[in-house]
């Protein structure tokens, strides 16, 4: 039985933070397509199931040699992917910038509520680095990459989620073990990534996941919750709660590393 006590929430970003694959990611792909010429165009139902690979130089490639049978691929296929995939982040960073991807409900609250109560914020992501800065100064102000200590994205770990390696880098980034952190995510093969890595993970899912195998999580919601506006439990113990808060988020820590339950001072954990 381990006495560590909640230290830090490591969040992933697509899906979780905001809910930006059907009308963010998969609406700058196909303007990269447009773009460079190419008559393809990612439908929800195609881009629902290309979400089963994680990364979009990796979905690219997969949509290529899955998808497009008739595509006589060039002869630097490396090239022609990371070309097409630069052309889809400059989409994905205008639709950011002009603040069509807002968050979703009852993160900038638990954001904010997990600062004041000490708990120390990362983002273990499979999306580029860029992306995911651009989102928070967006979303949170200027200094709204600063709420984070670690920010651990994309090409920085070899192998993408469903493997364990960026939530292994953001816990090798804060200095803290598995059982100081816990995890939000939004899909199973984020579940297995952070599973894998030792933490304790809660799931808020979204339309594009809200199917997917979430057994191992220790609460799964429909949404964070705001106040007013409560979460809907679909697996787990929310401790008669209506939101992810971080008293809701220490109960569920205490419970699975059998730290003793106190009532810590002003929300913090002693030091
Ligand atoms: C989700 C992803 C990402 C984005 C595309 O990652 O798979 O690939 O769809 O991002 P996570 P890039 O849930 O870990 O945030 O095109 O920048 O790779």
């Amino acid at each position: 039985m381990s006495n560590d006590y909640l230290k830090a929430l490591i969040f992933d970003v697509d899906g979780t933070l905001a809910d930006n694959e059907r009308d963010g990611h998969r609406v700058a792909f196909n303007a990269a397509f447009r773009e460079a010429g190419l008559d393809w165009e990612w439908d929800i139902p195609t881009y629902d199931r290309l979400l089963g690979v994680f990364g979009g130089k990796e979905r690219l490639r997969h949509y290529i040699e899955s998808f497009r049978p008739d595509f006589e691929p060039p002869a630097d296929l490396d090239g022609f992917v990371r070309d097409l995939h630069q052309r889809k982040t400059r989409h994905y960073l205008q639709l950011l910038e002009a603040g069509a991807i807002p968050l979703r409900p009852g993160v900038e609250r638990l954001l904010r509520e997990a600062r004041a109560a000490g708990l120390r914020l990362a983002v273990a992501s499979t999306t580029t680095l860029e992306n995911v800065t651009v989102l928070l100064g967006q979303a949170l102000g200027e200094d709204g990459v600063a709420w984070f200590d670690v920010i651990a994205a994309g090409d920085v770990v070899a192998n993408k989620k469903p493997a364990p390696d960026i939530y292994l880098k953001a816990l090798e980034q804060l200095g803290l073990e598995a059982s100081e952190c816990l995890v939000i995510e939004d899909t199973e093969a984020g579940l297995a990534s952070a599973t894998t890595a030792g933490l304790t993970t809660v799931i808020t899912v979204n339309g594009a996941t809200r199917n997917q195998d979430f057994s191992g999580a220790a609460l799964v919601v429909d949404q964070l919750g705001e106040p007013g506006r409560p979460f809907e439990v679909l697996a787990g113990d929310a401790h008669g709660g209506t939101l992810v808060d971080v008293a809701l988020l220490r109960r569920i820590h205490a419970e699975k590393h059998g730290t003793a339950y106190i009532v810590f001072f002003q929300g913090k954990a002693p030091v």
